[in-house]
């Protein structure tokens, strides 16, 4: 459905998809009602969140960079909802929802986008930075592949201590030819860390498309390292949550590192200031993709053809999802700025010819001759 603001509205006849031909009404992947119903909770919630967060920066309420993620839901509810709180997670800057998936409260997060003293970050970091260690969700990171090596450290961290939690990394398609990204499966396979490379594959960076600019194919990127690689479809977000339960489960038994190829598509533009469709996508694909492929619609014609969900109980859900964002931006609005006398606050300092340059002004700095 085109205009994702009419998502829950319409009839309630569901529209077959073509998955739904070789699977029985009923069949939800093996994934308990009352998770189905969760995980659409929770990606009306996405959705709206960042359709308010949208409408924010349009009038100038959040500034800098912001990376909506609407269109890939699926791709977040179907992975993180599986994991557990002490489980890691840590992404690119297209990551509003995952840090919701993973537990961040909706009002901190958008605290965060509008650069408010309540964000998750302090207000520091904006859209591209957000972070919450106690609930293990580590960022957040504007670098393409930057996330990469963290996230096989948090791996290293989780074996050295003996522990079974995962290491759950989002990498978009453009980030799997970056060099960090090999070093980092290299050292995963060899120790056999329990880090799983989720690539978030909706087919472009920026306004390139992938296959013009890579010499193989997302799907098998980690067979040069003997990881072992899956496609799921990251539009289903049954299929993804029935898939990642698996696969969480196999590696808290010691199955070492995996690769993911999860099939995505964005349906905005790459940041609030690109268009959605242009030279490198025609609208035609744009409209097309978010018809058949919106994640919303597809659970939506799932649970009702199941018979566990109707038109009335989806726009109650709906409504309170709208509720949620709602409230998150006044929160926000209401919220204050940092306060500029803790701006060098958790800043390095910085050794030069001068000595120790502390960036919060202090004088005692010490020259680096004298620290032997
Ligand atoms: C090392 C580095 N190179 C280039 C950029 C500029 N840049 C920002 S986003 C982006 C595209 C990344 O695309 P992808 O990894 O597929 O993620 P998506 O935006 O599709 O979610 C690029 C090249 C950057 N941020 N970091
Ligand atoms: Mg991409």
């Amino acid at each position: 459905m085109a205009d994702t603001k009419t998502v829950a509205a319409g009839s309630s006849k569901p529209r077959a998809t073509v998955r739904d031909k070789d699977r029985g009404a009923d069949d939800l992947d093996g994934v308990p009602v009352e998770t189905a119903l969760m995980l659409m909770r929770e990606m009306l919630l996405y959705r709206r969140f960042e359709e308010k967060a949208e409408e924010a920066y349009a009038i100038g309420k959040i500034g800098g960079f912001c990376h909506l993620h609407i269109g890939q839901e699926a791709a977040a509810a179907g992975s993180i909802k599986v994991l557990r709180d002490d489980d890691y997670v840590i992404s690119a800057y297209r990551e509003h929802t995952q840090a919701l998936a993973k537990g961040i409260k909706p009002n901190a997060v958008m605290a965060e986008l509008y650069g408010r003293a309540d964000g998750c970050s302090g207000g520091r970091g904006g859209s591209m930075h957000l972070f919450d260690p106690s609930i293990g969700f580590m960022g957040g990171n504007g670098i393409v592949g930057g996330q990469i090596p963290s996230a096989t450290g948090f791996g290293f961290a989780i074996k050295y201590k003996g522990g079974d939690q995962v290491s759950l990394c989002f990498l978009g398609d453009a980030a799997v030819n970056q060099g960090s990204f090999h070093e980092s499966l290299n050292l995963a396979a060899i120790w056999k860390l329990p880090v799983i490379y989720a690539v978030e594959n909706n087919d472009y960076g920026m306004g390139t498309k992938f296959s013009r600019v890579s010499a193989r194919e997302v799907k098998n990127r980690g067979d040069g390292y003997g990881i072992p690689c899956h496609v799921v479809n990251g539009q289903d977000v049954l299929e993804t949550y029935a898939f990642f339960s698996k696969l969480v489960e196999s590696m808290r038994k010691g199955a070492g590192p995996q690769y993911v190829d999860v099939r995505t598509y964005r349906f905005k533009g790459h940041s609030m200031s690109d268009p959605v469709s242009g030279t490198y996508r025609s609208k035609e694909e744009v409209e097309r993709r978010t018809e058949q492929d919106d994640p919303i619609r597809i659970l939506k014609d799932r649970l009702f053809a199941a018979g566990h969900l109707d038109q009335a109980e989806l726009e109650k859900m709906d409504a309170e999802a709208r509720g949620v964002a709602n409230e998150a931006a006044e929160f926000a609005d209401a919220s204050p700025l940092p306060d500029p006398a803790h701006l060098y606050d958790h800043a390095y300092s910085m050794i030069n010819e001068h000595g120790r340059l502390f960036l919060d002004g202090r004088e005692e700095a010490p020259r680096a001759s004298d620290e032997g």
